[in-house]
């Protein structure tokens, strides 16, 4: 019965799935599969099922609190229901899945409606890895007639920068790929920086792709803006309680598939910026400061607290 939740989560951390949306998105739709298919017989037994889809998921990759805001909101829709009858049950779970897909899918244009202001025509945008929050962003900014020229980290050790060159250059955008340690070489040629987050803490510290942090400092030390692009709900509620946001550590072949004998290889798949050199989250509540993260929070999904 789990076998589709299994795939699901395979594909997450094989990164055939990648970014914090999709994997998001293809958790919820999983949970959907398995709602459809399942066989559970009882109220009781469908929630443990859930629950169960639930652990697999969250074991695939550690730092994907979108993913897990997003399954716990849809399991909580079950459990608050008092509804016995699975056929209900699973009918709860097809609906908040589709309610939750769609409410992400307008917080990523709204994003992008408010984020193309900030770019300038004429203007070169720097970004890190591969968002599909930051590129609907850019597409739509294409969209609206606007000239600008992107330049894209090639983001070792896994390369999803070309992922982001690639969906430029099908967009019309002239981009060029540079390797992430020629981020200070270029970052003088650029305005603006924009990224995506993974991971957003009570503190206002954004995590996302390794390499992210030394952007922002370069940004920083440059005078370039640095922007964050992403939904809300990438903010993870166990900061606030004094949690740290794990870091997921990747195999060390992707780094070195034969490396020396006794030669220790690290390979941390994210790091965090601090809120001082972030300009701006650009979110679908607006363009907000990473101090105020917790208050918007709290307007806007006070579920995430619950
Ligand atoms: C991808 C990455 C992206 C965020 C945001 O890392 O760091 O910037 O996930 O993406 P990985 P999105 O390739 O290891 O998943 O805006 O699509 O949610």
């Amino acid at each position: 019965m789990l076998e589709p939740i299994r795939k699901t989560a395979e594909k997450i951390k094989r990164l055939d799935i990648q970014g914090a949306r999709n994997v998001a998105i293809a958790s919820i739709e999983a949970i959907e599969t398995l709602a459809k298919e399942t066989k559970a017989r009882n109220r009781k037994n469908l929630l443990k099922q859930l629950s169960e889809a639930k652990d697999i998921l969250f074991a695939s990759r550690e730092t994907e609190p979108l993913m897990r805001n997003a399954v716990r909101w849809v399991i909580s829709r079950v459990e608050r229901s008092s509804k016995e009858k699975v056929g209900e049950l699973t009918e709860i779970v097809s609906s908040a899945s589709q309610l939750f897909l769609k409410d992400l899918e307008d917080s990523k244009d709204r994003i992008a409606e408010i984020g193309v202001r900030r770019i300038r025509d004429n203007s070169v945008i720097f970004t890190h890895c591969h968002s599909s929050t930051v590129t609907n962003l850019l597409k739509k900014a294409k969209e609206e007639g606007k000239s600008f020229e992107v330049v894209c980290t090639e983001s070792r050790p896994v390369f999803q920068g070309r992922l982001t060159a690639k969906e430029m250059l099908d967009y019309g955008v002239n981009t060029t790929l540079i390797v992430d340690s020629a981020a200070r070489f270029f970052i003088n040629q650029v305005d603006l920086v924009v990224v995506g987050a993974d991971a957003m803490t009570s503190e206002g510290n954004i995590v996302n792709k390794i390499g992210t942090s030394m952007i922002a400092l370069v940004a920083y030390e440059a005078r370039v803006p640095f922007y964050v692009v992403s939904e809300l709900l990438k903010f993870d509620p166990v900061t606030m309680y004094g949690d740290y946001e794990k870091i997921e550590e990747r195999s060390s072949n992707e780094v070195w598939e034969n490396p020396p004998k006794k030669l220790i290889v690290r390979n941390p798949a994210f790091d965090v910026t601090r809120r001082d050199f972030i300009h701006g989250i650009i979110c679908e509540e607006g363009i907000i400061s990473p101090h105020s993260i917790i208050e918007v929070m709290q307007r806007k999904y006070p579920w995430v607290f619950e």
